[in-house]
């Protein structure tokens, strides 16, 4: 089992879409772990975005990412990362094809709706920066025997 987090970033909720991209996931077979909505502060979205310091567009993200609610969730199941990574698609809306959740909803770059955790070592790290341990919930589904 692996964990990965995934924003759902203040495009997504202006828009109205919240529950639209939850249900992809949970459908999806994947788990529950923690949920959060809240409003990332410029020191949460640097660190988050820490890799990008040095890119053009790293000032634009913050204001962006800062810009409204977030909603911040934990999911677990089998190669998670990859598997909402999939879900996901490219970074691009326009070039996401269609079936995924950037493909469906977005046509912009920076205003993708979404982030996922990139590998399980980010995962774990992001997951620190968005959570307390104590928030995240170790739980048993009743249909876990039929997900696999
Ligand atoms: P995140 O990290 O948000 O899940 O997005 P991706 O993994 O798909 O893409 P990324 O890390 O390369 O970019 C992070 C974030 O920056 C925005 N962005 C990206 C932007 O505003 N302008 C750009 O030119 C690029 C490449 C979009 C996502």
């Amino acid at each position: 089992m692996q964990r990965t987090l995934i924003l759902l970033k203040p495009d997504c909720v202006q828009r109205h879409l919240i529950g639209a991209l939850i249900q992809r996931f949970e459908q999806k077979g994947l788990r529950l772990v923690a949920l959060k909505f809240t409003q990332a502060n410029r020191d949460l979205a640097k660190k988050h975005y820490a890799v990008h310091k040095k890119k053009p567009f790293y000032e634009s993200l913050l204001s962006f990412l800062t810009s409204g609610p977030t909603v911040a969730i934990v999911w677990e199941g089998r190669e998670a990362v990859a598997v909402v990574r999939e879900m996901i698609g490219k970074t691009d809306g326009a070039k996401s094809p269609p079936g995924t959740i950037r493909g469906d909803y977005g046509i912009s770059v920076q205003n993708n709706l979404i982030h996922g955790s990139d590998s399980a070592e980010n995962a774990a790290a992001e997951i620190a920066l968005w959570f307390q341990p104590s928030d995240l919930v170790s739980w048993q589904p009743a249909d876990m025997d039929w997900i696999g």
